[in-house]
């Protein structure tokens, strides 16, 4: 008998409302759900993938431990939390609360990890908690916090008449402008409608293809041509000069740091045509409503805050944010929203906030702690070293920047414990790994996508939608598995520390105050409680979106932008000093520089996996195994390399191999890879089975931008010739 149930996908982060058929206690097929109100039939090849998930012969169904000789052992969850809580708690008596660090991966974002994980941390006193916002694209956050965040926020990419997507590919990754909900669908609708969209990438991507106008830059001159737009939509008369006078601060300064951005010095700086540069400066600046959005490319590249912050310049200097009266798109649901008014939260510092790193100068940032300095805080000797980390979701031997240098770091650890379905290549140095229920076998909402909305225009969902998917799933017969929550509850009990849970999803929402609630460590909730706390004070109760198993949109009576509240004296900042002077180096940065390397790696995504999720699925494979290095076919003839041949690819850091693919999309001069591929760089990984990483290219100790710490992850320079075994 098949029984199909609505659920949530969570084969990766973007929790789309399927249908999923269960046989006999096993899930067995996978689909869009046409009666989902957003995501609307939507289902992506990795999320038909999710029986393999369930049954997959590397998944783990009792924890893991590592033996004096290095062999691996079973052992019972009680056990595995007795021994990890003693050895946090000797830690913690030796080197004090700070030896202790937390990594949230991508698969930590879930509410009630997120929650438990952060009560945890502040309940032992270690404010040593990292996360992967800040190797992916922590110029968001920083930006924000430099310019300004528009409270009402930005038209949808659904209602816009222009978009501009930098350095972002939705139609494979579900980000920038119409991400989470079915990319291709929203994009022929917006289109149909009139939309025109701009896209800025080295490579013609899918998205690249279907736009209006595709400038095709050389890697990493992203704010050389957001400058040169902000001059053009300037000199041409094109800003919303009653906006900006209202509602910013710093016009002149703006104006006078981007003048050296002439068409034709952008020309020459990105090698784009001046002309495409002038129409797609008046594309956005005549559009009424309007957006931009930039993704990792950019974020990865040098100067990423930069970027990111003159997007939000050019959202104001457009005039591109709600007004009062106007429909706020999403108020929220899950999450409690602060009134939605025309006015900027205050602009204040994005970096320097407590604790310092030790290296580097970094500090703790809007966007959280440098992830890339947590290697060097794990192996510089002295006071504040760390000694412990918990991994929860993520993969950092995969995909921290500088793998070589993780690999040192986290084989150093005196304990290093892993919540994980499988022992990942990290699983493989880590001193426990805890096996976690999947998603089909414990409750999910989807406040995580509900969040994004207030990271940057075009991100989250554009309409006030939510879904609750109950466990559909006894856990595996004989298994002994935990939510990825409950590790915090039994380590907190063991080590006798409070667990205060906060409400408000899994990222701060601006204005909303967040309180908390305190878990008795004598009555363990379940996950469907902890749902409940984290859902205090919603819009929408969590009880009535239970109500809606299809998921659906919460809009009864629409809520419209409120005018400024009379109190209000905050402006947006166009003109950040660090973020003018930053642009006054990047107008006088040498064309020469770098010149030694001829080509620039460039970061990428693949439909087939998520980040290092999906290499060990036979169907996802069947495109071929690793990850290849892709060149436009004038550049492999030059260097000699045919299609499949090995190509050597170094930069200043490391050398790696991988096999060569053409691909005419993209300029030349470009290496095109995705990322986390590889193996352990000590077991020699063999560049057909396992690909190549790109992670080794990348130099975290000295080339990295210094508010965030994100190092160049990608337009690396790097040289390429053929490889000869
Ligand atoms: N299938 C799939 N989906 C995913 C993921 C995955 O691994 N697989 N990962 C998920 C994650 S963790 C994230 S953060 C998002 C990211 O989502 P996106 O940021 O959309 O990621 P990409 O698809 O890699 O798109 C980045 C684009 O930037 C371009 N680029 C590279 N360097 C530069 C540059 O210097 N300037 C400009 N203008 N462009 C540049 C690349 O050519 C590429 O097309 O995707 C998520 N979705
Ligand atoms: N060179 C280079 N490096 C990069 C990038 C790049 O473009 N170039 N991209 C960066 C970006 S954007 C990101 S977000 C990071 C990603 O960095 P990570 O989050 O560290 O890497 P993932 O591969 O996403 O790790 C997800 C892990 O979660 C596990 N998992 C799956 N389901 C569950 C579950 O239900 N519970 C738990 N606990 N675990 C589960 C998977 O097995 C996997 O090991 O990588 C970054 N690294
Ligand atoms: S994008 Fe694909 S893998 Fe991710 S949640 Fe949706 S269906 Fe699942
Ligand atoms: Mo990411």
């Amino acid at each position: 008998m098949t029984q199909t149930h609505p659920t949530i996908c969570r084969c990766c982060t973007y929790l789309c409302g399927v249908l999923v058929d269960v046989e006999g206690g096993r899930p067995v097929a996978l689909r869009g759900d046409p009666d989902n109100p957003v995501y609307r039939g939507y289902a992506c090849e990795k999320g038909r993938e999710l029986p393999l998930h369930q049954h997959h012969p590397q998944r783990l169904l009792r924890p893991l431990a590592r033996g004096e000789d290095g062999s691996y052992s079973e052992i019972s969850t009680r056990r595995a939390f007795d021994e990890i809580a003693a050895k946090l708690s000797d830690l913690i008596e030796r080197h004090g609360p700070g030896s202790v660090a937390l990594y949230s991966g991508t698969y930590a974002f879930t509410p009630a990890t997120a929650a438990l994980s952060e009560a945890f941390m502040r309940g032992i006193g270690s404010s040593m908690s990292f996360a992967t916002g800040t190797i992916d694209q922590p110029g968001k956050a920083i930006a924000n916090a430099l310019h300004g965040r528009w409270l009402a926020g930005a038209p949808i990419f659904d209602e816009a008449d222009a978009w501009l997507l930098v350095g972002t590919n939705p139609l494979i990754s579900l980000w920038g402008g119409l991400s989470v909900a079915n990319p291709s669908l929203r994009l022929r609708e917006a289109q149909r409608r009139g939309l025109q969209l701009i896209v800025i990438d080295p490579r013609r991507s899918e998205i690249a293809r279907r736009a209006r106008l595709h400038l095709q830059p050389r890697p990493g001159e992203d704010p050389a041509l957001l400058a040169g737009l902000i001059r053009a939509i300037l000199r041409e008369g094109l800003a919303d000069g009653p906006f900006l006078a209202e509602n910013a601060s710093g016009l002149e300064e703006l104006r006078a740091r981007v003048e050296p951005f002439t068409p034709e010095f952008v020309a020459r700086r990105a090698d784009v045509p001046a002309e495409a540069l002038l129409e797609a400066a008046r594309i956005l600046g005549r559009a009424r409503k309007g957006g931009a959005t930039a993704g990792t490319g950019p974020n990865m590249a040098p100067h990423g805050t930069l970027t990111e912050y003159l997007l939000l310049a050019l959202h104001s200097v457009c005039g591109h944010w709600l007004r009062a009266g106007d429909r706020v798109a999403n108020p929220n649901v899950l999450v409690p929203a602060p009134p939605p008014r025309a006015q900027p939260t205050p602009p204040g510092p994005g970096w320097g906030f407590a604790p310092e790193l030790r290296v580097r100068g970094l500090t703790n940032t809007a966007c959280g702690l440098p992830t890339a300095a947590l290697p060097d805080e794990m192996l510089l000797p002295g006071e504040g070293r760390i000694r412990a980390l918990i991994n929860v979701g993520g993969n950092p031997l995969m995909a921290w920047p500088d793998q070589r240098r993780t690999r040192e770091a986290l084989r150093s650890l005196e304990l290093l414990v892993c919540v994980d379905p499988k022992q990942t290549a990290t699983g493989k140095l880590a001193h426990y790994v805890i096996p976690p229920r999947l998603v089909l076998e414990t409750p999910a909402i989807t406040t995580s996508m509900e969040c994004l909305n207030a990271l940057s225009p075009g991100l989250g969902y554009p309409v006030a939608y939510a879904q609750y998917a109950p466990a559909l799933l006894e856990p595996p017969e004989g298994s002994d598995l935990i939510d990825d929550w409950e590790l915090f509850y039994e380590l907190a009990r063991r080590l006798d520390v409070p667990l205060r849970v906060r409400g408000g999803g899994v990222m701060p929402q601006p204005g909303v105050p967040r309180t908390s609630v305190e878990l008795d460590p004598e009555r363990k909730p379940t996950t469907d409680e902890i749902l409940e706390l984290t859902t205090r004070g919603s819009r929408v109760p969590l009880a009535e979106v239970q109500r809606h198993p299809h998921g659906a949109v919460f809009d009864a009576e629409p809520v419209r932008v409120e005018p400024r509240d009379p109190d209000c004296d905050a402006r947006l900042e166009l003109a950040n000093p660090f973020m003018l002077a930053e642009l006054e180096a990047v107008a006088a940065e040498s064309p020469e520089r770098d010149s030694a390397y001829a080509y620039r790696l460039v970061s990428r995504r693949m439909p087939q996996v998520f980040n290092s999720q999906g290499r060990d699925h036979e169907r996802l494979a069947r495109r071929g195994r690793g990850n290849p290095a892709y060149l436009h076919p004038e550049d492999l003839a030059q260097l000699g390399i045919a299609s499949g041949d090995r190509i050597e690819i170094a930069s200043a850091r490391a050398t790696v191999v991988a096999r060569a693919r053409p691909d005419p999309d993209l300029r030349r001069g470009v290496i095109s890879m995705a990322h986390c591929f590889g193996e352990d760089p000590g077991d020699a990984p063999d560049p057909e089975r396992h690909g190549a990483s790109t992670a080794l290219l990348v130099d975290a100790a000295s080339d990295y931008e210094p508010f965030s710490g994100i190092p160049r992850m990608s337009a690396i320079p790097v040289h390429a010739r053929a490889h000869r075994e």
